[in-house]
């Protein structure tokens, strides 16, 4: 079969204006290390790992290799009352990655699914231990946790709720932490705001800690706009939860396996949930993979029972499938062998001073960074995201691919990029501002 683009109709685009999208496409043809190829021949920088996802960069030999050889020797295996090898190897890995007692793997194949999968696990925890009023889930405005219906109750971002009806009845939201006011042009994380982890204690009265099961955050929130957390505010939100027997849920999809400088958020910031999501960098987003990681605690709960009884009624086909791990297995071997944690946080302070030339470019009321994830804010104009999205379609004329989220600019390059790609990654970006004023 050939490749026709010559019918784009029967494709419906996810998270796409499809209409416009059609009628001006996009493709993409290939991609190797920080560049895409478009199908036109022109070659564009990925200044946002994919989907924040290609943390070592695109069409990496080493995992293209073993996810043909996986295939070739087992293509799958049913996740359910089976094993293999793969898997075994993969969550002793991460177990030893993760920080703490983070020490049990549950496969799932997408952000989504981990959320979803680890809501489900903490439901699970406390209704094994007795304690089954606690029922609900408290996720922050301004948060993303996937399009399942879990992690689209506790997300916090209007337009991804509206069409779909009144979902979960048992949640409740955070106030978010995104306060101009106080912290515009931060470096790093912001001075001002732990206190606004003293929200969870207005639910607390509001609902009675033995209704909560779980608090789940964005460590950084990255899909609305890079939202770097106040110092001291994720201490102060574990510290509460402690107090009352709420399970504190890190969801990791972005900040998980580097983007910050360090294996995992939990580990840049020194406090350890009791359950992690992950997805995206964990394969170099070459074949669809999810990982939850559940603490020791968590996990001996739920192991408890007579032994031939399904201790957890959950799981995906394609938990834990071959070729996902063979592909997690490269990359967390690219990860080690080339230091890309560590390069990623020697790299912060130059990507840092970078970022920041762009705090008087035309129309930026704020340029804020962690790791190696940014975001450059725009003023309203024309309506939220119209003069982002004009950046953004600036930059991509000039050869470089950002991220819009309402009106941010994010950039989170690939673990690999060069000082040279940053410069070139925020000129265009100024460049972009200065063309659109
Ligand atoms: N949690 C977080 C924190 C995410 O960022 C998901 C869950 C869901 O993952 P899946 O694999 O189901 O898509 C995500 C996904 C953006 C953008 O523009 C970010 C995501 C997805 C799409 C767009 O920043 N993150």
């Amino acid at each position: 079969m050939t490749t026709s683009t010559n019918d784009l109709s029967a494709y419906w685009m996810p998270f796409t204006a499809n209409r416009q999208f059609k009628a001006a496409p996009r493709l993409v043809a290939g991609a190797k290390d920080m560049t895409y190829r478009m199908a036109d021949g022109r070659e564009i920088l990925d200044g946002t790992s994919g989907l924040w996802c290609v943390n070592a960069g695109h069409c990496r030999e080493e995992i293209t290799r073993a996810i043909a050889a996986q295939a070739a020797r087992l293509d799958y295996a049913t996740a359910f009352q089976m094993g293999h090898g793969a898997v075994f190897d993969l969550a002793s890995r991460l177990a030893a990655l993760a920080p703490g007692d983070l020490d049990h793997v549950f496969f799932v194949n997408s952000g989504s699914e981990a959320v979803d999968t680890a809501l489900k696990i903490a439901l699970a925890y406390h209704q094994a231990r007795g304690d089954s009023r606690r029922v609900r889930l408290i996720g922050r405005e301004r948060g993303y946790h996937g399009v399942n219906f879990g992690g689209m109750a506790v997300g916090g971002i209007g337009n991804n709720r509206k069409q779909f009806g009144p979902g979960l009845g048992t949640v409740d939201h955070l106030i978010h932490t995104h306060d101009l006011g106080h912290n515009a042009f931060s470096r790093g994380q912001p001075a001002w705001g732990a206190h606004l982890a003293d929200d969870l204690l207005r639910l607390i009265a509001l609902h009675d800690a033995s209704t909560i099961a779980a608090v789940i955050v964005e460590p950084m929130a990255g899909s609305t706009g890079v939202l770097v957390p106040p110092m001291g505010y994720l201490e102060r939100l574990r510290e509460i939860c402690d107090a009352h027997g709420i399970l504190l849920i890190f969801d990791e999809v972005i900040t998980g396996y580097g983007r910050l400088g360090a294996p995992f958020a939990a580990d840049r910031f020194a406090v350890v949930p009791d359950l992690m999501t992950t997805a995206k960098g964990l394969t170099n987003a070459a074949v669809p993979m999810g990982a939850v990681f559940a603490r020791a605690h968590v996990h001996d709960a739920l192991m408890t029972g007579p032994e031939n009884v399904i201790e957890l009624f959950h799981g995906y086909t394609y938990s834990g499938h071959p070729l996902a791990c063979a592909a997690a297995l490269a990359t967390l071997d690219i990860y080690a062998r080339d230091n890309l944690f560590a390069r990623a946080r020697e790299l912060e302070p130059y990507f840092e001073d970078a970022v920041h030339r762009l705090d008087d470019a035309p129309g930026v009321i704020d340029v804020r960074n962690i790791g190696l994830a940014a975001g450059i804010e725009f003023k309203t104009e024309g309506g939220v995201g119209a003069r982002a999205y004009k950046v953004f379609l600036k930059c991509l004329e000039l050869g470089v691919l950002t991220r819009q989220a309402g009106d941010v600019i994010a950039i989170s390059p690939p673990l690999i990029v060069s000082r040279e790609e940053i410069d070139r990654l925020v000129d265009t970006i100024a460049e972009a501002a200065a063309a659109t004023a």
